[in-house]
């Protein structure tokens, strides 16, 4: 019998030393754990308002919160939808959900009927928290219908609408008059292992439809302990910071790396509901902001405006960059503007808990990092590149797909065995469709993406779901979807189209077509008509020799 040596592999790691993480607690009380220590200092604060709650206010509307949806019928593991732009009461539902040991989906409230309407039924929630400008989508067909009270009725949908009182819409409930009519006595004991699920992001991973993401309580108290616990944290905050949180919380970067992490730290959190030159700068002046979490098209508007100089921005000493590769140029443009802060990078995933990647300058004790770094490993983790066609293992300096080990990633996707073992092997190492390197230094490094995503600005864009929506017009016969290299998005998505026998269906049709069915950030910038679409034996499509197409006709 032949003995099978196994290959050699070569695993990165932190250089910082492991740490102690409380794994066994549920996430909230993880976030809340200095809450009493700190009950006066400011952990939220509404920009729109100029509100601001300290912990000790905070962690009482969350509980409050959690015995309104206990009220509401929300047991253990059910889940709840959150359809809202960064708000309190986002954070208060979150939260909510997560003492009672129900989970949370959120979605881009911007989103279409159907879009909304994939998820939630995925999800398999019955209660969606909302505002009243959104509820006309939840009145789509697609939808079962909105009703206060089940009155016998299984097939209902419970709604809560965040606006004042007087203008909820018929049928639905309004969250503070719940909010602040429920007696936090009311909360039941629960019993929550960290191997229960607490969020339910939605993402497509590495290949097809977007698919739920489950998190656990274990991963995110892990996700966040690599980031800022420990005696020298990676990404240093303290009572005294305040975050800046205007990259939407439905994505996993906001709410992992800026809200859990800031209040574990007992930073405060200010939230701003959209993205408005004026406003961010304004609050970040008023508020002295020290630590912003940025996408590279924001790093790209600030570089760019002149009204910048009007503002007060000493306060920043940290701009962490994630979702999307960030140019030294970029860097180097608003760090002219911005003198005392650190520019660095965090890479994440979805599906990785997120954080694989943090930069080392950001830690109590920094140590250097490179222009277009994403940083050094996170502690507790392990981190492997392999050759993506044969899956061996590559050493220093060799590009490859990266692919992570540790406590915070994903358990799986929700009812989806087979896209979970495609993601995460036998082994338990999480395939990230990312290609890149680790150099001489630990520093990562990453170079290209064989997954098929495409990234508008750091949102993602499955090119599979547009590809479902073309192939169900009549008109098409085939249909791909790749990105197309962007200079203020980064990456667009553009279709190459096969038109059906007969038709002369023209691009702008075919792009009207998909821009009502979409997010602003999936619509398609531009349709090349083609004869076939080039596919593998098995039928795939082969989307490099697309992207290799598209690349040719710009330098052309
Ligand atoms: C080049 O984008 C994210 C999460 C980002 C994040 C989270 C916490 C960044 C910093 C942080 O602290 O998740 P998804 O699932 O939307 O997209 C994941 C993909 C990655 O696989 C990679 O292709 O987004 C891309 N990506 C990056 N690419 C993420 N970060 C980076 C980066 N540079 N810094």
């Amino acid at each position: 019998v032949a003995t099978k040596v196994a290959p050699e592999v070569t695993v990165f790691r932190s250089k910082l030393p492991d740490i102690e993480i409380p794994s066994h607690l549920p996430l909230h009380e993880y976030c809340f754990a200095r809450a009493a220590e700190l009950a006066d200092a400011p952990c939220l604060i509404a920009a729109a308002t100029g509100r601001t709650y300290t912990y000790a206010e905070t962690r009482l509307l969350c509980r409050k919160a959690a015995a309104s949806l206990h009220g509401l019928g929300v047991r253990q593991g059910d889940r709840v939808m959150i359809l809202l732009q960064n708000s309190i009461e986002f954070v208060l539902t979150f939260f909510g959900a997560s003492f009672l040991g129900a989970v949370t989906t959120a979605a881009n409230p911007f989103c279409t009927p159907q879009e909304i309407h994939k998820q939630f039924k995925a999800s398999g929630a019955r209660l969606i928290v909302t505002q009243s400008a959104y509820v006309d989508k939840l009145r789509h067909e697609a939808f079962p219908r909105i009703a206060a009270a089940s009155d016998g009725d299984d097939d209902v949908l419970t709604v809560v609408t965040i606006d004042d009182a007087a203008s909820t819409p018929e049928g639905c409930l309004a969250f503070w008059e719940l909010v602040s009519s429920t007696d936090e006595a009311t909360l039941p004991e629960v019993s929550i292992s960290p191997d229960d699920p607490v969020a339910l992001p939605f993402s497509s991973g590495t290949t097809g439809l977007p698919k739920g993401v489950v998190l656990t309580h274990g991963g995110q108290v892990s996700g966040v302990a690599q980031q800022v616990d420990g005696a020298n944290p990676n990404l240093y905050m303290r009572e005294g910071d305040v975050a800046l949180c205007v990259l939407p919380l439905f994505h996993i970067f906001s709410l992992n790396s800026v809200l859990l992490c800031a209040l574990r730290a007992g930073a405060a959190v200010m939230l701003m509901p959209k993205f408005e030159m004026g406003a961010m700068l304004e609050g970040i002046q008023r508020w002295r902001v020290t630590v912003a979490a940025v996408v590279p098209p924001l790093v790209l508007a600030l570089a760019k405006n002149a009204a910048l100089e009007k503002y007060d921005l000493s306060s920043i000493r940290i701009v962490l960059s994630g979702a999307a590769p960030l140019g030294k140029e970029l860097v180097d443009a608003l760090a002219e503007r911005v003198p005392q802060a650190i520019f660095g990078q965090g890479y994440g995933m979805t599906e990785a808990g997120p954080v694989l990647s943090m930069c080392p300058a950001f830690a109590k004790e920094p140590s250097p990092a490179k222009p277009g770094s994403c940083g050094t490993v996170v502690r507790n983790a392990e981190l492997k590149v392999v050759d993506p066609d044969t899956g061996l293992s590559l050493g220093r300096n060799l590009p490859g797909e990266i692919c992570i080990r540790g406590p915070q990633i994903m358990k799986g996707y929700l009812n989806d065995p087979e896209a979970t073992a495609r993601t995460i092997d036998v082994d338990g190492w999480l395939h990230t469709g990312d290609i890149g390197y680790v150099d001489d230094d630990e520093e990562v490094f990453i170079v290209d993406r064989v997954k098929e995503l495409i990234k508008f600005k750091g949102f993602q864009v499955p090119p599979a779901e547009l590809e479902a929506l073309l192939l169900a017009h009549p008109s098409i016969a085939d249909a791909a979807v790749v990105p197309q290299k962007d200079d203020a998005a980064g990456e667009v998505p553009v279709a190459f189209v096969v038109r059906a026998a007969d038709s002369g269906i023209a691009e702008d049709a075919i792009k009207e077509f998909i821009s009502k069915q979409v997010v602003f950030y999936k619509r398609l910038h531009k349709v090349y008509f083609t004869h076939s679409i080039p596919k593998s034996a098995s039928g795939k499509i082969l989307r490099r020799e697309l992207r290799a197409k598209l690349a040719a006709a710009v330098t052309a």
